[in-house]
C-alpha cells in the first residue's frame, strides 16, 4: 500500500510533491492547457453521473474546432462491400441506445506511483461516469457487408500531430478485434447525458468502449475501417502497454477493479461522533459485489453498504458509518471487489509508463 503516515496536520507523507488540486475557470483541475487535459475535482468525486462540464478531459493533440467539424461525415470503407459515408442526422435514424458508462483514463493516479514516473501526473480525478447515447457500432458494422479475411475495425480521430516530439506524425488511432467491436454494448455516441456532445469530448461522434480504459473510446470519429492485418501505430503498441520483466508487452485494455474514497478528504479532521464514510467502485469486469473498509490502515476490514444505481458499466457507490472510538490519527482505506472476484490489490502495479495505478489509496484523517 502506498506509504501513509499521519503527521500532526493529519496528511499523507507519501504527497512530497504539490499537486495542484483546485479547479480551474471551467471547473476542471488543469493538468495541460493544449492539448487540454483536466481532471474532476474531487468534490464531484461525490456523485454517481459527472456533470458534463466537469467530466475530465484527456486530449493528445489539439481537438478539432467548429469549423473542422462543420461538414462532418463519418466514412466506413476499408474490406467491405458497401462503403457508407453517413452525417450525424443518418445516425439519429437509428433507435437510440442510452448505456451509463464510467470512463477511465489509464493514467489516473499515475501521481501516487514512487518511484514517480513522467507523464500527465493524474490524482484520483481521471474518472467520470455520463450516461452516453448513440448507435451500436455493430448497427452500422452489420450494413458495411463485411468481407473475409476482416480481423479488426481502426478508428481515425479527426485529430493528430507528432505523438512525442521528433516522432512522424499521425492522426489519434486506435483499433478492436471484430469481435470486440461487435460486442452490442460498444457505442457510437453522439450523446452525453443527453445533451449533444460538446467539442472536447468529441463531438460529432465518439467511440465508447464499455468496460475499457479510455484509450479505446476514440473522440471526433472520422473514419472506421475494416482491415486485415493487426493494427500498429503509437497509441496501440508504443504507449498503453505494460512492458514486462520479459521484454514482451500486455496492451492495457479492460479496467482494473478499484475504489475511490469520496469523504472524508485526506487531511480532514472529524469529531467523535458517528460519520457516514463514502466513495465509489467500479470494475470493467462487471458489477461490483463488495467494498471493505478499514480504518486502521487494512489491519482490519468491515462491509461497506453498496447504494445507489447498480449497472454493469457504471461505478456503484458505497458507504460506511463508522464511529471513532478514540482521538488520534486514522489510516482510512477501501478495497473493492467485483462479480468476478477481482479484488483491488493493496499495492499497485508500478510500470514505467504509469498505468492501471488501482491499488487502494489511504486517506488520513484526524479524529479530535
Ligand atoms: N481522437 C482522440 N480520441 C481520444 C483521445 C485523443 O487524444 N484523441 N484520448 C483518449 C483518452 S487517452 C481518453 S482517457 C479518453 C478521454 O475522453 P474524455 O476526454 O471525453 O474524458 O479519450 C480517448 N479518445
Ligand atoms: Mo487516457
Amino acid at each position: 500500500m502506498q506509504q501513509c503516515t499521519c503527521t500532526e496536520a493529519g496528511t499523507s507523507t507519501a504527497e512530497k510533491e504539490p499537486l495542484c488540486t483546485q479547479p480551474n475557470e471551467i471547473g476542471l483541475v488543469p493538468i495541460e492547457e493544449d492539448p487540454l487535459i483536466g481532471e474532476t475535482p474531487q468534490g464531484t468525486l461525490q456523485s454517481w453521473l459527472t456533470p458534463n462540464p466537469l467530466f475530465y478531459v484527456r486530449n493528445h493533440y489539439s481537438f478539432p474546432t467548429s469549423e473542422d467539424t462543420a461538414s462532418w461525415k463519418l466514412v466506413i470503407d476499408g474490406n467491405v462491400s458497401n462503403q457508407l459515408e453517413l452525417s450525424l442526422d443518418d445516425f439519429r435514424q437509428y433507435p437510440k441506445q442510452t448505456l451509463p458508462i464510467t470512463m477511465e483514463c489509464a493514467g489516473n493516479n499515475r501521481s501516487d506511483l514512487q518511484p514517480r514516473v513522467p507523464g500527465n501526473p493524474f490524482q484520483n480525478g481521471a474518472v467520470s461516469t455520463a450516461i452516453w447515447g448513440g448507435v451500436p457500432l455493430c448497427e452500422i458494422l452489420s450494413k458495411v457487408g463485411i468481407k473475409s479475411g476482416s480481423i479488426e475495425v481502426l478508428f481515425e480521430g479527426m485529430d493528430g500531430g507528432e505523438p512525442i516530439p521528433g516522432v512522424t506524425k499521425e492522426q489519434y488511432l486506435r483499433s478492436l478485434t471484430l469481435d470486440m467491436a461487435n460486442n452490442p454494448n460498444v457505442l457510437l455516441a453522439y450523446e452525453m447525458n443527453g445533451e449533444p456532445l460538446s467539442l472536447e469530448h468529441g463531438y460529432p461522434l465518439r467511440l465508447v468502449v464499455p468496460g475499457w480504459y479510455g484509450m479505446a473510446s476514440v473522440k471526433w470519429l472520422k473514419r472506421i475501417s475494416l482491415i486485415t492485418e493487426k493494427h500498429r501505430s503509437f497509441f496501440q503498441g508504443d504507449r498503453y502497454i505494460i512492458e514486462e520483466d520479459d521484454g514482451t508487452a500486455t496492451p492495457v485494455e479492460d479496467i482494473q477493479v478499484k475504489s475511490l474514497i469520496s469523504w472524508p478528504q485526506a487531511g480532514g479532521t472529524l469529531t467523535q461522533q458517528s460519520h457516514n464514510i463514502s466513495g465509489l467502485a467500479w470494475s470493467g469486469s462487471g458489477h461490483i459485489n463488495r467494498v471493505q473498509v478499514s480504518s486502521d490502515g487494512g489491519d482490519t476490514w468491515e462491509d461497506a453498504k453498496l447504494v445507489g444505481p447498480r449497472y454493469e458499466f457504471a461505478w456503484q457507490q458505497w458507504n460506511y458509518s463508522w464511529t471513532p472510538t478514540s482521538k488520534g490519527h486514522y489510516t482510512i482505506v477501501a478495497r473493492a471487489e467485483d462479480e468476478k472476484g477481482n479484488i483491488q490489490p493493496m499495492e499497485s502495479r508500478w510500470n514505467r509508463l504509469g498505468y492501471v495505478i488501482n491499488g487502494v489509496k489511504p486517506v488520513c484523517v484526524n479524529v479530535s
